[in-house]
Protein backbone atom coordinates (compact mmCIF):
# COMPACT_ATOMS: atom_id res chain seq x y z
CA UNK A 1 0.00 0.00 0.00
CA UNK A 2 1.22 3.47 -1.03
CA UNK A 3 2.24 5.92 1.76
CA UNK A 4 -1.04 7.65 2.84
CA UNK A 5 0.06 11.97 2.62
CA UNK A 6 0.96 10.91 -0.52
CA UNK A 7 -1.99 9.03 -1.41
CA UNK A 8 -4.24 12.21 -0.26
CA UNK A 9 -2.97 14.20 -2.38
CA UNK A 10 -3.65 12.49 -5.17
CA UNK A 11 -6.78 11.68 -3.83
CA UNK A 12 -7.46 15.25 -3.72
CA UNK A 13 -6.38 15.85 -7.57
CA UNK A 14 -8.91 13.34 -9.08
CA UNK A 15 -11.16 14.66 -7.19
CA UNK A 16 -11.64 17.46 -9.00
CA UNK A 17 -12.42 15.60 -12.10
CA UNK A 18 -15.09 13.81 -11.65
CA UNK A 19 -17.11 15.23 -14.33
CA UNK A 20 -14.66 13.04 -16.86
CA UNK A 21 -17.27 10.30 -17.60
CA UNK A 22 -13.87 7.63 -16.73
CA UNK A 23 -13.26 8.65 -13.51
CA UNK A 24 -17.15 9.23 -12.10
CA UNK A 25 -16.37 6.46 -9.92
CA UNK A 26 -13.79 8.32 -7.98
CA UNK A 27 -17.03 9.66 -6.41
CA UNK A 28 -17.22 6.46 -4.43
CA UNK A 29 -14.68 5.31 -1.61
CA UNK A 30 -11.56 3.66 -3.68
CA UNK A 31 -8.37 1.90 -2.99
CA UNK A 32 -5.21 2.74 -4.42
CA UNK A 33 -2.30 0.38 -4.95
CA UNK A 34 1.40 1.33 -5.84
CA UNK A 35 1.98 -0.41 -9.22
CA UNK A 36 5.04 1.01 -11.05
CA UNK A 37 8.63 -0.78 -11.55
CA UNK A 38 10.39 1.77 -13.18
CA UNK A 39 13.65 4.19 -12.68
CA UNK A 40 11.97 7.44 -12.05
CA UNK A 41 8.46 7.96 -11.08
CA UNK A 42 5.50 6.67 -8.58
CA UNK A 43 2.54 4.95 -10.42
CA UNK A 44 -0.48 4.30 -8.79
CA UNK A 45 -3.74 2.10 -9.63
CA UNK A 46 -6.58 3.67 -8.39
CA UNK A 47 -9.11 1.28 -8.72
CA UNK A 48 -12.84 0.51 -7.41
CA UNK A 49 -13.54 -3.60 -7.18
CA UNK A 50 -17.08 -5.02 -7.44
CA UNK A 51 -18.92 -7.13 -4.77
CA UNK A 52 -17.02 -10.45 -6.12
CA UNK A 53 -13.59 -8.64 -5.24
CA UNK A 54 -12.80 -8.20 -9.23
CA UNK A 55 -12.12 -4.81 -10.21
CA UNK A 56 -14.71 -2.40 -11.77
CA UNK A 57 -13.05 0.46 -12.67
CA UNK A 58 -9.60 2.09 -12.47
CA UNK A 59 -7.41 4.61 -13.64
CA UNK A 60 -3.37 5.05 -13.67
CA UNK A 61 -2.01 7.70 -11.65
CA UNK A 62 1.72 8.70 -12.29
CA UNK A 63 3.72 11.21 -10.21
CA UNK A 64 6.78 12.67 -10.99
CA UNK A 65 9.47 12.94 -8.43
CA UNK A 66 11.67 15.70 -7.96
CA UNK A 67 14.68 13.51 -8.17
CA UNK A 68 16.22 10.09 -9.83
CA UNK A 69 14.07 7.87 -7.94
CA UNK A 70 16.40 4.48 -8.47
CA UNK A 71 19.31 6.94 -7.23
CA UNK A 72 18.09 8.72 -4.55
CA UNK A 73 17.37 12.22 -3.76
CA UNK A 74 20.67 13.74 -4.11
CA UNK A 75 20.02 13.58 -8.31
CA UNK A 76 17.59 15.96 -8.58
CA UNK A 77 15.38 15.63 -11.66
CA UNK A 78 12.75 18.78 -12.53
CA UNK A 79 9.11 17.56 -12.11
CA UNK A 80 7.89 20.01 -15.67
CA UNK A 81 8.27 15.83 -17.44
CA UNK A 82 5.37 15.17 -16.30
CA UNK A 83 3.95 17.91 -18.36
CA UNK A 84 5.51 16.62 -21.42
CA UNK A 85 4.26 13.28 -20.89
CA UNK A 86 0.68 14.65 -20.55
CA UNK A 87 1.38 16.85 -24.16
CA UNK A 88 3.28 13.25 -25.81
CA UNK A 89 0.62 11.45 -24.93
CA UNK A 90 -1.95 13.61 -26.74
CA UNK A 91 0.32 14.07 -29.43
CA UNK A 92 0.96 10.55 -30.13
CA UNK A 93 -3.02 9.72 -29.83
CA UNK A 94 -3.37 12.51 -32.66
CA UNK A 95 -0.82 10.95 -34.69
CA UNK A 96 -1.51 7.28 -34.10
CA UNK A 97 -4.72 6.77 -32.62
CA UNK A 98 -4.96 3.74 -29.84
CA UNK A 99 -0.93 3.42 -29.75
CA UNK A 100 -1.17 5.79 -26.42
CA UNK A 101 -3.20 4.94 -23.62
CA UNK A 102 -5.98 7.48 -23.24
CA UNK A 103 -5.06 10.45 -21.20
CA UNK A 104 -7.30 12.82 -19.01
CA UNK A 105 -5.68 14.74 -16.83
CA UNK A 106 -2.56 16.33 -15.83
CA UNK A 107 -2.16 18.50 -12.59
CA UNK A 108 0.72 20.76 -12.62
CA UNK A 109 0.28 21.11 -8.79
CA UNK A 110 0.80 17.85 -7.48
CA UNK A 111 2.84 16.72 -10.60
CA UNK A 112 0.86 13.90 -11.91
CA UNK A 113 -1.10 12.66 -14.92
CA UNK A 114 -4.05 10.28 -14.87
CA UNK A 115 -4.44 7.89 -18.00
CA UNK A 116 -6.07 4.79 -19.21
CA UNK A 117 -5.48 1.63 -16.91
CA UNK A 118 -3.87 -0.36 -19.26
CA UNK A 119 -5.80 -3.50 -17.40
CA UNK A 120 -4.52 -6.49 -18.87
CA UNK A 121 -1.42 -6.25 -20.49
CA UNK A 122 1.71 -6.98 -20.00
CA UNK A 123 5.42 -5.05 -20.10
CA UNK A 124 6.62 -6.24 -23.62
CA UNK A 125 10.28 -7.03 -21.58
CA UNK A 126 8.34 -9.36 -18.97
CA UNK A 127 6.52 -10.96 -22.09
CA UNK A 128 9.84 -11.60 -23.65
CA UNK A 129 11.36 -13.29 -20.53
CA UNK A 130 8.32 -15.63 -20.76
CA UNK A 131 8.65 -16.18 -24.84
CA UNK A 132 5.39 -14.73 -25.24
CA UNK A 133 5.90 -13.14 -28.71
CA UNK A 134 5.09 -13.09 -32.72
CA UNK A 135 6.04 -10.68 -35.26
CA UNK A 136 2.89 -9.38 -35.92
CA UNK A 137 3.72 -7.46 -32.36
CA UNK A 138 6.98 -6.54 -34.03
CA UNK A 139 5.56 -5.09 -36.84
CA UNK A 140 2.24 -2.98 -34.52
CA UNK A 141 5.17 -1.73 -32.66
CA UNK A 142 7.43 -0.49 -35.77
CA UNK A 143 4.21 0.93 -37.33
CA UNK A 144 3.08 2.49 -33.79
CA UNK A 145 6.26 4.39 -33.96
CA UNK A 146 6.87 5.08 -38.02
CA UNK A 147 3.18 6.86 -37.75
CA UNK A 148 4.55 9.02 -34.80
CA UNK A 149 7.37 9.90 -36.88
CA UNK A 150 6.25 10.13 -39.85
CA UNK A 151 3.51 13.04 -38.89
CA UNK A 152 6.17 14.66 -37.31
CA UNK A 153 9.19 14.64 -39.43
CA UNK A 154 10.85 17.64 -41.43
CA UNK A 155 10.30 16.02 -44.72
CA UNK A 156 6.75 15.94 -43.89
CA UNK A 157 6.15 19.02 -42.31
CA UNK A 158 8.83 21.06 -43.04
CA UNK A 159 11.14 23.24 -40.78
CA UNK A 160 8.84 25.75 -39.34
CA UNK A 161 6.31 23.62 -38.08
CA UNK A 162 9.22 21.51 -36.92
CA UNK A 163 10.37 24.58 -34.80
CA UNK A 164 6.96 24.83 -33.57
CA UNK A 165 6.95 21.28 -32.21
CA UNK A 166 10.80 21.67 -31.16
CA UNK A 167 9.32 24.73 -29.24
CA UNK A 168 6.88 22.45 -27.44
CA UNK A 169 8.16 19.83 -26.89
CA UNK A 170 11.42 21.59 -24.77
CA UNK A 171 12.30 18.83 -22.61
CA UNK A 172 16.01 20.11 -21.19
CA UNK A 173 16.09 18.06 -18.15
CA UNK A 174 15.15 14.97 -19.72
CA UNK A 175 17.90 15.72 -22.57
CA UNK A 176 20.34 16.38 -20.36
CA UNK A 177 19.46 12.82 -18.07
CA UNK A 178 19.96 10.64 -21.10
CA UNK A 179 22.88 12.67 -22.50
CA UNK A 180 24.32 11.93 -18.76
CA UNK A 181 23.11 7.96 -18.30
CA UNK A 182 23.51 7.27 -22.14
CA UNK A 183 26.13 8.87 -23.57
CA UNK A 184 28.39 10.35 -20.32
CA UNK A 185 28.98 8.25 -16.93
CA UNK A 186 28.99 5.13 -18.71
CA UNK A 187 32.27 5.72 -20.94
CA UNK A 188 33.57 7.59 -17.93
CA UNK A 189 35.99 5.60 -15.93
CA UNK A 190 35.10 5.05 -12.36
CA UNK A 191 31.93 7.06 -12.47
CA UNK A 192 30.41 6.54 -9.16
CA UNK A 193 26.65 5.57 -10.63
CA UNK A 194 28.34 2.89 -12.85
CA UNK A 195 28.18 -0.51 -12.27
CA UNK A 196 28.51 -3.68 -13.85
CA UNK A 197 29.02 -7.77 -12.51
CA UNK A 198 32.74 -9.12 -11.80
CA UNK A 199 32.52 -10.38 -15.54
CA UNK A 200 32.04 -7.69 -17.44
CA UNK A 201 34.00 -5.54 -14.74
CA UNK A 202 37.40 -7.58 -16.53
CA UNK A 203 36.26 -6.40 -19.85
CA UNK A 204 35.93 -2.46 -18.94
CA UNK A 205 39.23 -1.95 -21.02
CA UNK A 206 37.94 -3.67 -24.14
CA UNK A 207 35.26 0.18 -23.58
CA UNK A 208 37.67 2.67 -22.51
CA UNK A 209 40.54 1.96 -24.40
CA UNK A 210 38.77 1.56 -27.42
CA UNK A 211 39.49 5.00 -28.94
CA UNK A 212 36.87 4.08 -32.13
CA UNK A 213 34.13 3.06 -29.34
CA UNK A 214 35.09 5.82 -27.71
CA UNK A 215 34.63 8.34 -30.61
CA UNK A 216 32.10 6.80 -31.64
CA UNK A 217 30.08 7.10 -28.46
CA UNK A 218 30.74 11.18 -28.80
CA UNK A 219 29.55 11.14 -32.63
CA UNK A 220 26.15 9.69 -31.05
CA UNK A 221 25.58 12.43 -28.02
CA UNK A 222 26.39 14.75 -30.76
CA UNK A 223 23.53 13.65 -32.87
CA UNK A 224 21.05 12.91 -29.98
CA UNK A 225 21.51 16.48 -28.85
CA UNK A 226 22.05 18.30 -32.25
CA UNK A 227 20.00 16.71 -35.44
CA UNK A 228 16.11 17.77 -35.35
CA UNK A 229 14.00 15.16 -37.70
CA UNK A 230 11.46 14.44 -35.92
CA UNK A 231 8.97 14.31 -32.60
CA UNK A 232 10.29 10.89 -30.66
CA UNK A 233 9.38 8.72 -27.53
CA UNK A 234 12.77 9.12 -26.35
CA UNK A 235 12.80 6.07 -24.16
CA UNK A 236 11.54 2.92 -26.53
CA UNK A 237 12.71 0.32 -24.79
CA UNK A 238 10.79 -2.80 -24.08
CA UNK A 239 9.68 -1.65 -20.65
CA UNK A 240 8.20 1.18 -22.04
CA UNK A 241 5.93 -1.46 -24.72
CA UNK A 242 2.31 -2.98 -22.77
CA UNK A 243 0.97 -5.79 -25.03
CA UNK A 244 -2.21 -7.73 -24.56
CA UNK A 245 -2.55 -9.89 -27.50
CA UNK A 246 -1.53 -8.53 -30.86
CA UNK A 247 -2.88 -4.71 -29.09
CA UNK A 248 0.42 -2.60 -28.49
CA UNK A 249 0.71 0.75 -26.73
CA UNK A 250 3.51 2.73 -25.97
CA UNK A 251 3.59 3.74 -22.53
CA UNK A 252 6.61 6.34 -20.27
CA UNK A 253 6.83 9.10 -22.85
CA UNK A 254 8.26 11.62 -20.33
CA UNK A 255 11.54 11.80 -22.82
CA UNK A 256 9.86 12.84 -26.17
CA UNK A 257 11.26 15.85 -27.66
CA UNK A 258 12.23 16.65 -31.28
CA UNK A 259 15.59 14.07 -32.21
CA UNK A 260 16.30 11.90 -34.33
CA UNK A 261 14.57 8.82 -35.26
CA UNK A 262 17.13 6.91 -35.17
CA UNK A 263 17.72 6.75 -31.45
CA UNK A 264 14.04 5.42 -31.09
CA UNK A 265 14.99 2.40 -33.46
CA UNK A 266 18.21 2.02 -32.08
CA UNK A 267 16.48 1.85 -28.32
CA UNK A 268 14.60 -0.93 -29.75
CA UNK A 269 16.71 -2.84 -31.57
CA UNK A 270 19.12 -2.98 -28.19
CA UNK A 271 16.08 -4.08 -26.39
CA UNK A 272 15.89 -7.20 -28.64
CA UNK A 273 19.16 -7.95 -28.46
CA UNK A 274 19.02 -8.21 -24.97
CA UNK A 275 16.37 -10.28 -24.98
CA UNK A 276 18.34 -12.81 -27.82
CA UNK A 277 21.40 -12.86 -25.16
CA UNK A 278 18.98 -13.76 -22.32
CA UNK A 279 17.96 -16.59 -24.07
CA UNK A 280 20.90 -17.87 -25.97
CA UNK A 281 22.61 -17.42 -22.33
CA UNK A 282 20.16 -19.96 -20.47
CA UNK A 283 21.13 -23.76 -20.97
CA UNK A 284 17.72 -25.08 -19.49
CA UNK A 285 15.20 -25.79 -22.59
CA UNK A 286 17.70 -25.32 -25.17
CA UNK A 287 15.96 -25.54 -28.37
CA UNK A 288 12.96 -24.10 -27.51
CA UNK A 289 15.37 -20.90 -26.04
CA UNK A 290 17.44 -20.98 -29.31
CA UNK A 291 14.17 -20.78 -31.58
CA UNK A 292 13.01 -17.83 -29.35
CA UNK A 293 16.57 -15.83 -29.68
CA UNK A 294 16.03 -16.40 -33.69
CA UNK A 295 12.79 -14.87 -33.16
CA UNK A 296 14.52 -11.76 -31.85
CA UNK A 297 16.89 -11.68 -34.68
CA UNK A 298 13.49 -11.86 -37.01
CA UNK A 299 11.89 -9.27 -34.44
CA UNK A 300 15.02 -6.61 -35.41
CA UNK A 301 13.99 -7.46 -39.13
CA UNK A 302 10.74 -6.75 -39.51
CA UNK A 303 11.15 -3.91 -37.37
CA UNK A 304 13.68 -2.05 -40.11
CA UNK A 305 11.68 -3.70 -42.49
CA UNK A 306 8.19 -2.16 -41.45
CA UNK A 307 10.07 0.93 -40.11
CA UNK A 308 11.43 1.69 -43.58
CA UNK A 309 8.55 0.99 -45.50
CA UNK A 310 6.66 3.88 -43.81
CA UNK A 311 9.71 6.16 -44.26
CA UNK A 312 10.97 6.05 -47.47
CA UNK A 313 8.10 6.96 -49.72
CA UNK A 314 8.93 11.26 -48.85
CA UNK A 315 12.26 11.19 -48.12
CA UNK A 316 13.59 11.73 -51.28
CA UNK A 317 16.81 10.03 -52.22
CA UNK A 318 15.83 6.31 -50.44
CA UNK A 319 18.92 4.33 -50.90
CA UNK A 320 21.22 7.43 -49.21
CA UNK A 321 18.28 7.88 -46.60
CA UNK A 322 18.12 4.61 -45.59
CA UNK A 323 21.96 3.96 -45.60
CA UNK A 324 22.17 6.72 -42.97
CA UNK A 325 19.26 5.73 -41.11
CA UNK A 326 20.80 2.36 -40.60
CA UNK A 327 24.28 3.59 -39.53
CA UNK A 328 22.57 5.81 -37.01
CA UNK A 329 20.63 2.93 -35.97
CA UNK A 330 23.61 0.64 -35.60
CA UNK A 331 25.21 3.16 -32.96
CA UNK A 332 22.41 4.33 -30.80
CA UNK A 333 22.11 0.59 -30.72
CA UNK A 334 25.50 0.16 -29.85
CA UNK A 335 25.54 3.18 -26.91
CA UNK A 336 22.42 1.38 -25.50
CA UNK A 337 23.79 -2.16 -25.36
CA UNK A 338 27.09 -0.93 -23.37
CA UNK A 339 25.38 2.01 -21.74
CA UNK A 340 22.88 -0.82 -19.86
CA UNK A 341 25.89 -3.32 -19.09
CA UNK A 342 28.16 -0.56 -17.13
CA UNK A 343 25.68 2.52 -16.45
CA UNK A 344 23.58 2.58 -13.69
CA UNK A 345 20.37 1.67 -15.24
CA UNK A 346 19.86 -2.28 -16.47
CA UNK A 347 17.98 -4.78 -17.41
CA UNK A 348 16.53 -7.65 -15.79
CA UNK A 349 16.76 -9.90 -19.67
CA UNK A 350 20.72 -9.60 -18.91
CA UNK A 351 21.44 -9.34 -14.97
CA UNK A 352 22.11 -12.19 -12.90
CA UNK A 353 21.87 -14.59 -16.15
CA UNK A 354 25.76 -15.59 -16.21
CA UNK A 355 27.47 -14.49 -19.52
CA UNK A 356 24.71 -12.97 -20.99
CA UNK A 357 26.33 -9.10 -19.90
CA UNK A 358 29.75 -10.18 -21.05
CA UNK A 359 28.12 -11.15 -24.14
CA UNK A 360 26.03 -8.44 -25.13
CA UNK A 361 29.03 -5.93 -24.20
CA UNK A 362 30.64 -7.33 -27.11
CA UNK A 363 27.68 -6.64 -29.61
CA UNK A 364 27.89 -3.27 -28.36
CA UNK A 365 31.25 -2.44 -29.05
CA UNK A 366 30.92 -4.58 -32.25
CA UNK A 367 28.40 -1.76 -33.36
CA UNK A 368 30.12 1.04 -31.94
CA UNK A 369 33.43 0.28 -33.63
CA UNK A 370 31.54 -0.77 -37.27
CA UNK A 371 28.53 1.50 -37.54
CA UNK A 372 29.89 3.69 -40.61
CA UNK A 373 29.83 0.67 -42.58
CA UNK A 374 26.55 -0.94 -41.28
CA UNK A 375 23.84 -0.07 -44.32
CA UNK A 376 21.59 -2.75 -43.80
CA UNK A 377 20.00 -4.21 -40.84
CA UNK A 378 21.14 -7.34 -41.93
CA UNK A 379 24.83 -6.40 -41.90
CA UNK A 380 23.55 -4.78 -38.39
CA UNK A 381 22.69 -7.90 -37.18
CA UNK A 382 25.39 -9.68 -38.65
CA UNK A 383 27.77 -7.35 -36.92
CA UNK A 384 25.77 -7.00 -33.39
CA UNK A 385 25.61 -11.47 -32.62
CA UNK A 386 28.56 -12.41 -34.60
CA UNK A 387 26.20 -14.27 -37.38
CA UNK A 388 28.22 -16.71 -39.56
CA UNK A 389 26.27 -18.59 -42.52
P1 LIG B 1 8.81 5.20 -15.16
O1 LIG B 1 8.86 6.50 -15.88
O2 LIG B 1 9.11 5.33 -13.72
O3 LIG B 1 9.64 4.15 -15.85
P2 LIG B 1 6.44 4.03 -16.39
O4 LIG B 1 5.58 5.02 -17.08
O5 LIG B 1 7.31 3.21 -17.26
O6 LIG B 1 7.29 4.75 -15.24
O7 LIG B 1 5.51 3.10 -15.54
C1 LIG B 1 6.05 2.13 -14.66
C2 LIG B 1 5.19 0.87 -14.68
O8 LIG B 1 3.85 1.20 -14.31
C3 LIG B 1 5.09 0.22 -16.05
O9 LIG B 1 6.17 -0.64 -16.28
C4 LIG B 1 3.77 -0.53 -15.93
O10 LIG B 1 3.95 -1.73 -15.20
C5 LIG B 1 2.94 0.42 -15.07
N1 LIG B 1 2.13 1.33 -15.92
C6 LIG B 1 2.49 2.54 -16.41
N2 LIG B 1 1.51 3.08 -17.14
C7 LIG B 1 0.50 2.19 -17.13
C8 LIG B 1 -0.83 2.17 -17.70
N3 LIG B 1 -1.29 3.18 -18.42
N4 LIG B 1 -1.60 1.09 -17.45
C9 LIG B 1 -1.15 0.05 -16.71
N5 LIG B 1 0.08 0.02 -16.15
C10 LIG B 1 0.89 1.06 -16.35
C1 LIG C 1 19.36 7.32 -14.26
S1 LIG C 1 19.07 6.60 -15.78
C2 LIG C 1 17.44 6.04 -15.70
C3 LIG C 1 16.96 5.49 -16.97
O1 LIG C 1 15.61 5.11 -16.75
C4 LIG C 1 14.77 5.68 -17.74
O2 LIG C 1 13.72 4.84 -18.08
C5 LIG C 1 15.70 5.98 -18.88
O3 LIG C 1 15.96 4.85 -19.67
C6 LIG C 1 16.90 6.45 -18.15
O4 LIG C 1 18.06 6.45 -18.94
MG1 LIG D 1 9.39 3.22 -17.59
MG1 LIG E 1 38.38 -0.54 -32.22
MG1 LIG F 1 10.01 6.88 -17.55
Amino acid sequence: MAEMNNVDILLKSLQCHTDIEELSFLKDPVEVEETGDGNLNNVYRVLKKDESGLIHKSVIVKQALSYIKCLGEKYPLGVERIGIEYKALRKFHEYSPGSVPEVYFYDPNSSIVCMEDLLGYEVLRKRLIQRKFDLDIAKTIATHIAVVHRKSHIGSIGEEKLKELDAEFENSNMLSLTEQYIFTRPFTRGDPTNRCCEGVQDRLDMVYNDQEVMAAVQNFKKLFLKKKEALVHGDLHTGSLMVKGRDVRMIDIEFAYVGPCAFDIGLLLANYIFSYYHHMSIPEDHDERRKFAQLMIDACHTTGQTYLSYMTSFVGDRETYEKNLISEIAGFTGCEIIRRIIGTAHVEDLENVPYAEEDALGAGIRLLNAYQRIHTIDMLMVIALMLIF
